[in-house]
């Protein structure tokens, strides 16, 4: 791959820049909330519970408040906490149960790590000192801890002002869609006909932690005129308003300012009570405050992701054709709703039925209480459940049929030349080439050299054995369309806006409402950009994150930033051109429409004559002489809202040796070839890819947020909670395939979450292929050595 310098001449689109951000993020320079440094601050830590499930009865702060430092400590009625409503901006019923959800707990906490005070300190550290030094009178109440439990007659509340753990229920049946038939009717066929049969199979999806490189951080200045919010958050403009609604706030006396943000992996799609907590208290004290937390404190108490119980039933002809499929899943909650958490297994509703041709579907998901830390987005939220859920489901009926795996996959998939489709779960999926990708990935990962590799391997009884596992996949990304959203019942709009603001020297201030967290987003908008005006790359600054520059935005999740964002850029451009095109023709002493616009300049048809776009822009500024009736402004703002979904797909291919005596699964091989449409910087999306990668693959082989007995997380530091490093990782030969999509003018297809939808079912696929000739039928993620080798060694598995 090769990598230009930046300074080179367009054509940009397509070009391996170099992330121009990254020397400021990697080398210190940059500022991260907990840097904000403000006359005055003070430091706040939260007092946690450690019961999962207690009543709360008397606090005593005295101890604490005689720490040196300390300012204040407050209970939740203090700073009126516990009366707040944290939002749920997406009610998935129109009878969604939905339980207060304070900042502080006031009379009862639901989950180990809820906030039932707060002290204030002159440093971090004496707050955190003081904070042990509360002493709370807690009683403790049975915890709530497994889903099908909780739901069963008699089981204890988490809310019990709810009269019920079940959160909602939520059922698309294609049969009463007319998308499809009824999945019922084909599974009661197929258990009558003799050509076909019907499989089973229980999966789970363990709870996970988006585990962020930055900790979460806010810091509140209460002392202007608008109330200031720093945080490290992945949604300052929902922030914003959900604070105005949730406190009662005028929006306009609000700023909120994501800065360079370290991560969020969709963790930090929330309004934490933290942010709210810190603001309460700023309020009080009419001082700046802060609050960052411990990586302890986030492991426990950001939202987690996953933790779905998934049951599915396929009817399918013994020759590998699938003529039905029924979903059932269960959904933890956790013990709150977070800001889109009942929707993220929803997400997953159109996407079990993934590339596949499936006549008849239903899918029917509980979304359950517990108390457990709440669960909400976690990167490709709920899709790569769906992925993992029908693409282990593939290979059990591969199994089950003795059908080649990548056979039944062709067996069922929608071929190329049936491209625009719409599938039984009602998407219409534009463009997509799944042969392409697949025929590619098979040469590339020389499939069949390591299937003959395999049957030597279990012929000569070698201790490491192989194992090769497939998954494709696609998804709904760049979340938008507003009006398929809005039928979701989701409460906001899909729309993105871009502002174009021409300085006088030609150079471009893109203020965008997207805001990045690790995608590259400045160095890939400055290339679109670049192009679109035809102006040097470094003479683009991308503005985003600030909701006094940018007052318009919903910001960054579903890998929409490009597919969305990226195209309301697009159209600003044009916009500045057309502004641009009259002043042009005047300079240029022509007639409008004699003018035409190439790689930065105006000239006029048939001649050599011609502006640049920064001479146009520099004849606004000094406005001397201009047209008639036309304003001396070329700068633009646009809002793109598109009709549909980016639908980017993939083949991915793993190859694994499992040792057979130890449990051990080392990766051996790992191919994938996606298709994200037109790509705008090769770099960035191989680098999406590998970090996608990355975390699909811990979830197969290591990550796991476990509870014990009491209600205690079991993963509560890093040492326990098995992040993956390079070292338990390899080399992944990664290529691109290129259907463009139709749903937007760039033809662009979403990359952020793709690696790791496809890369879990993958690998488990792999590990179980290496050891089903023990007779395992399954095993639960994450596969460590100890379950991969109780399974080798019971010969069933423990799924
Ligand atoms: N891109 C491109 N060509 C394409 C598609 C994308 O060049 N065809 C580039 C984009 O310009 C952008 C990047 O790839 O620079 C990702 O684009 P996109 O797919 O639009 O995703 P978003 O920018 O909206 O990012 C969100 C997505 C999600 S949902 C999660 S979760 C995630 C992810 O991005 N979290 C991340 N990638 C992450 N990367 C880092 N480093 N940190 C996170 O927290």
């Amino acid at each position: 791959m090769t990598t230009v310098e930046n300074n080179a001449p367009a054509q940009e689109i397509g070009r391996d820049r170099r992330r121009k951000e990254d020397r400021r993020l990697i080398t210190g320079r940059t500022r991260w909330t907990d840097n904000q440094v403000l006359t005055g601050l003070l430091h706040i830590s939260i007092v946690r519970s450690p019961f999962a499930h207690a009543e709360i009865g008397s606090i005593d702060t005295s101890a604490a408040k005689q720490v040196p430092g300390v300012v204040a400590v407050y209970t939740a009625s203090d700073i009126g906490a516990d009366a707040v409503q944290l939002p749920c901006a997406w009610p998935i019923t129109k009878d969604m149960k939905s339980p207060q959800r304070p900042a502080l707990a006031g009379s009862r906490v639901n989950f180990a790590g809820e906030g039932v005070a707060v002290v204030v300190a002159r440093t971090a550290a004496a707050a955190k000192d003081a904070a042990e030094l509360v002493e709370v009178d807690y009683s403790e109440l049975e915890p709530v801890l497994d889903m099908e439990e909780a739901l069963k007659e008699g089981a204890t509340l988490v809310h019990p002002e709810l009269g019920t753990n079940e959160n909602a229920q939520w059922v698309f049946d294609s049969g009463e869609a007319g998308s499809g038939g009824s999945a019922a009717e084909a599974i009661a066929a197929a258990e009558k006909a003799d050509d076909q049969v019907v499989i089973t199979r229980r999966f789970r999806q363990q709870r996970l932690v988006p585990v962020f490189m930055e900790p979460r951080s806010t810091v509140v200045d209460p002392t202007g005129e608008q109330l200031v919010m720093w945080s490290s958050t992945q949604v300052p403009h929902i922030l914003k308003t959900m604070l105005a609604l949730t406190l009662g706030l005028p929006e306009h006396k609000i700023r909120v300012i994501a800065p360079d943000v370290g991560g969020g992996f969709g963790g930090k799609i929330a309004v934490a009570p933290e942010e709210v907590v810190t603001l309460l208290v700023a309020q009080k004290l009419g001082k700046p405050v802060k609050w960052t937390e411990t990586r302890s404190e986030s492991l426990l108490t950001a939202h987690h992701g996953r933790d779905q119980i998934q049951d599915l039933t396929v009817a399918v002809t013994k020759d590998g054709v699938i003529k039905g499929l029924d979903v059932k899943l269960l959904a933890d909650m956790g013990a709150y709703l977070g800001l889109v958490g009942p929707g993220v297994p929803i997400l997953g509703a159109f996407m079990f039925n993934a590339i596949y041709k499936i006549p008849a579907y239903r899918f029917d998901c509980t979304n359950v209480f517990t108390t457990k830390t709440l669960t909400d987005a976690y990167r490709g939220a709920g899709r790569p459940e769906a992925t993992f859920g029908i693409e282990r489901m593939m290979d059990e009926v591969a199994v089950e049929l003795g059908i080649e795996p990548m056979e039944l996959r062709k067996r069922n998939w929608i071929k190329h030349e049936e491209f625009p489709y719409t599938t039984v779960s009602t998407l219409t999926y534009d463009t997509g080439n799944y042969e392409a990708a697949t025929d590619q990935a098979m040469s590339m990962f020389d499939y069949d050299g390591l299937r003959r590799e395999q049957e030597e391997r279990r012929k000569r009884g070698d201790v490491k054995q192989l194992g090769i596992g497939i998954s494709t996949f696609t998804e709904m990304c760049g979340l938008a369309p507003s009006r398929v959203l809005g039928s979701l019942d989701y409460g906001a709009g899909g729309w993105e806006t871009a502002s174009i603001r021409m300085l006088p020297t030609g150079k471009a201030e893109v203020v965008v409402g997207v805001s990045p967290h690790g995608q590259g987003h400045e160095t890939a908008f400055s290339q679109i950009i670049a192009d679109k005006l035809g102006i040097p790359f470094d003479d683009v600054e991308i503005l985003h994150g600030d909701t006094q520059s940018s007052y318009r935005g919903l910001d960054t999740y579903g890998s929409r930033s490009l597919a969305v964002g990226g195209i309301a850029m697009v159209k600003a451009a044009e916009k500045v051109v057309e502004k641009a095109k009259p002043i042009a023709a005047h300079m240029l002493e022509a007639s409008e429409d004699d003018i035409e616009f190439t790689a930065g300049k105006f000239s006029v048809k048939g001649t050599d004559k011609g502006v640049g776009i920064a001479d146009v822009a520099l004849a606004v500024f000094a406005a001397h002489d201009y047209p008639e009736g036309i304003e001396p402004d070329i700068d633009a703002h646009a809002t793109f809202d598109p009709e549909n979904f980016s639908y980017p797909h993939g083949t991915h291919l793993c190859a694994v040796e499992v040792d057979t005596e130890t449990g051990f699964v080392q990766l051996h091989k790992y191919v994938c070839v996606d298709d994200v449409g037109t790509v705008i910087n090769p770099l960035i999306v191989e680098g999406q890819i590998h970090g996608g990668l990355a975390q699909g693959i811990a979830q197969a082989l290591f990550e796991d947020a476990p509870y014990d007995e009491s209600g205690t997380l079991l993963s509560g530091t890093l040492v326990d909670y098995t992040l993956p490093s390079a070292a338990d990782l390899i080399n992944f030969d990664t290529a691109n395939t290129s259907t463009p999509s139709t749903t937007n003018p760039l033809g662009v297809k979403g990359v952020g979450e793709a690696g790791t939808i496809a890369s879990t079912p993958a690998v488990v696929n792999a590990v179980l292929d290496a050891v089903r000739q023990y007779g395992v039928k399954d095993i639960d993620m994450p596969t460590t050595p100890f379950r991969v080798w109780t399974a080798i060694n019971s010969g069933k598995g423990t799924g």
